[in-house]
């Protein structure tokens, strides 16, 4: 376990008026700490309590009362950070809660870091990294989909996952290593095929893994949904009619929509970032300008596109060079204001694009809206080969299990290649087991935990 001397402090929920606020302690002095500003109701001792008690009593600044408060003692080992961790509920002002904060950091505590409790929580061993990142996707996430994935990856889904991976690297290393130990002997001695198919066994395994990346980004974050086409084809309007909402300015005026407008909507668990952009086409005023530019830069980093056209006009050459933006991106194509007009017929389009999905709506009408989101869960969910996976990497993650992908690919060429060099695969199968276990926490650098946890938030 981490040696650690100093006992940290935050506010661990967010600051605002609500029912309660929790200041939280973790660290060697976090109870004496407390029982130095905390007086209880009965005549106790806090120090000589037992772990995971609960007590009531006030707050006393200077000998007068700050608040009313519950405080939770949770003794090392059997704590969040596996330190000793008192929890002081009190009422939810920031006044309040800064003040018993400021009051606890005068009483000897320090304060603390962003997602430094977790971290301690990982340095102490409660958890691995990856664990450790799930609890900021618990945090962060946007969709039930997200929160459930990150939950049983909380619970250690993917960290079993890599334990046994590199359990088979192990083993494979151990027998390469006693061949090269005790030649003569012809202890472990192993096959050119036994080390190809089992390095290619796992290479499936970490394949698999690495196919879950895009599910993961697409569940944790949403799928970011751009909405592109000319000025004054209906984007705005599609916005507010999928938000139920009147969320954008719609006019009849062309380029209403200046700058990039963003909200998200839930369906089947999954979230939707949608975003309405100004519409594209050449212009000379500066801010349009600028408008078109981000409209250009969500467009890039879309998820998924809904590329608006007006059926009530002919194709023009604006429409036309749009569809050359949108090539190759994962795209809906909607052809809106059927209520009007059909000037423009799916036949038109297809002789511009043969493939993909092209559907007939009114964002104002509310035409065809529900079969378009059906398409839109549809397309996502059917881009995920291993459908739904229960595990999902993320691109930390995927990062490292590339590098392992890599290092087993380096194997299969010595051993395929050129004469075995056991000294080689030895080497390989080292750098492989390197890369998994900066999953999981075991090989990282502490640039990279710092760079992990500094992303979380104080008192987490
Ligand atoms: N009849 C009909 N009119 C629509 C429909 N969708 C949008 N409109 C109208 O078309 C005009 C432009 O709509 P917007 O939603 O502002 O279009 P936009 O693409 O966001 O326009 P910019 O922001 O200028 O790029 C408005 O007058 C809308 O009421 C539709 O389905 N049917
Ligand atoms: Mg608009």
């Amino acid at each position: 376990m981490l040696m650690t001397t100093d006992t940290i402090a935050a506010i661990s929920t967010p600051l605002g008026e609500g029912g309660i606020g929790i200041i939280r302690l973790s660290g060697p002095d976090a109870v004496k700490i407390v029982s130095r500003i905390f007086k209880p109701k009965k005549n106790i001792n806090l120090k000589t309590q037992k772990s995971h008690t609960l007590h009531l009593g006030h707050i006393l600044k200077d000998k007068t009362l700050l608040d009313e408060v519950l405080v939770s003692v949770m003794k090392s080992p059997h704590s969040y950070t596996k330190e000793d961790v008192v929890e002081i509920n009190c009422h939810s002002g920031v006044l309040v809660l800064k003040s018993i904060l400021e009051l606890a950091l005068r009483h000897g505590a320090r304060a603390a870091q962003p997602g430094e409790f977790t971290k301690r929580a990982f340095l102490n061993g409660r958890i691995d990294l990856s664990q450790a990142e799930s609890v900021m996707d618990l945090i962060e996430s946007v969709s039930s989909k997200g929160l459930k994935l990150a939950a049983q990856q909380l619970s250690g889904r993917l960290s079993i996952k890599i334990k046994n991976l590199r359990i088979e690297l192990l083993d494979l290393l151990a027998r390469i290593e006693a061949l090269l130990n005790f030649p003569e002997d012809g202890v472990g001695s192993i096959s050119r095929s036994t080390i190809l198919s089992s390095v290619k066994k796992m290479q499936k395994k970490i394949d698999s893994l690495i196919d879950t990346a895009d599910q993961g980004e697409i569940f944790r974050h949403g799928v970011r949904t751009v909405i592109v086409g000319k000025p004054n084809v209906g984007k705005s309007s599609l916005l507010n009619t999928l938000m139920e909402e009147e969320r954008a300015i719609v006019t009849e005026i062309p380029g209403t929509t200046r700058d990039t407008v963003e909200e998200a909507i839930h369906m089947q668990g999954l979230s939707f970032m949608l975003i309405d952009t100004a519409g594209l086409q050449p212009v000379n005023n500066i801010v349009e300008k600028i408008g078109i530019a981000r409209s250009k830069k969500k467009l890039m980093e879309a998820d998924l596109v809904l590329f608006m056209l007006d059926a009530s006009t002919k194709i023009d050459s604006n429409d036309k060079k749009l569809f050359g933006l949108v090539k190759g991106k994962n795209s809906i194509i909607l052809l809106n204001k059927i209520d009007i007009s059909s000037k423009t017929k799916i036949s038109d389009i297809r002789k511009l694009v043969p493939k993909g999905v092209i559907l007939k709506i009114s964002a104002k009408k509310e035409i065809g809206i529900d079969e378009l989101k059906n398409t839109m869960l549809d397309i996502t969910l059917s881009k995920f080969k291993h459908h739904q996976s229960s595990v999902c990497v993320n691109m930390r993650h995927k990062e490292s299990l590339l590098n392992a992908h890599k290092s087993l690919e380096h194997i299969i060429c010595t051993v395929t290649k050129t004469k075995l060099t056991e000294e080689f695969v030895s080497l390989d199968l080292k750098n492989a087991l390197d890369s998994l276990g900066r999953i999981t926490g075991e090989t990282v650098s502490n640039e990279v935990l710092d760079r992990i946890f500094s992303k979380f938030c104080i008192g987490k």
